[in-house]
């Protein structure tokens, strides 16, 4: 059992198709753990990125973020991480196969409407700049935070 980031982006917020994105993740399976509506400031936008501080494209990136309210949510799940990158699908949504979030909703790498983890440890990393207190897993899945 996993838990993944996931994060519907600004641009995926003002079109108003965040329930459209959550439908695809209860469909496929996953549980919702936490959800929250937030804005998000310079500070958390350029530590959710500091992989990609050295990119020319990271400063258009951190406005992007920080433009309008984003949708921060832990989803969880066998191998949440991969099966949510699979959903979500290519980063660039010319390669994103239709059928995939980013496929289906979004036409240009810049504004690509959802994040999600790229790894266990990014999902760690990121579910706890995000959310102060998780909620235990999800009692339908048979685990609760703490157990083995
Ligand atoms: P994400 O972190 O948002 O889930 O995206 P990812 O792992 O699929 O891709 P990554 O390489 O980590 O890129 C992070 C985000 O940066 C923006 N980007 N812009 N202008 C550009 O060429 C460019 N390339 C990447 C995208 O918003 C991408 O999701």
């Amino acid at each position: 059992m996993e838990r993944t980031f996931v994060m519907v982006k600004p641009d995926g917020v003002q079109r108003g198709v965040i329930g459209s994105i959550i439908n695809r993740f209860e469909q496929k399976g996953f549980k919702l753990n936490a959800i929250k509506l937030m804005s998000i400031d310079h500070a958390l936008a350029e530590e959710h990125y500091r992989d990609l501080r050295m990119k020319p494209f990271f400063g258009e990136l951190v406005d992007y973020l920080t433009s309008g309210s984003v949708c921060a949510m832990i989803w969880e799940g066998p191998n949440a991480v991969a099966n949510a990158r699979a959903l979500i699908g290519k980063t660039n949504p010319v390669e994103a196969s239709p059928g995939t979030i980013r496929g289906d909703y979004a036409m240009d790498v810049a504004s690509n409407i959802v994040h999600g983890s790229d790894s266990p440890e990014s999902a760690r990393r990121e579910i706890g700049l995000f959310f102060d207190q998780e909620l235990p897993m999800n009692p339908i899945m048979g685990f609760m935070q703490g157990e083995p």
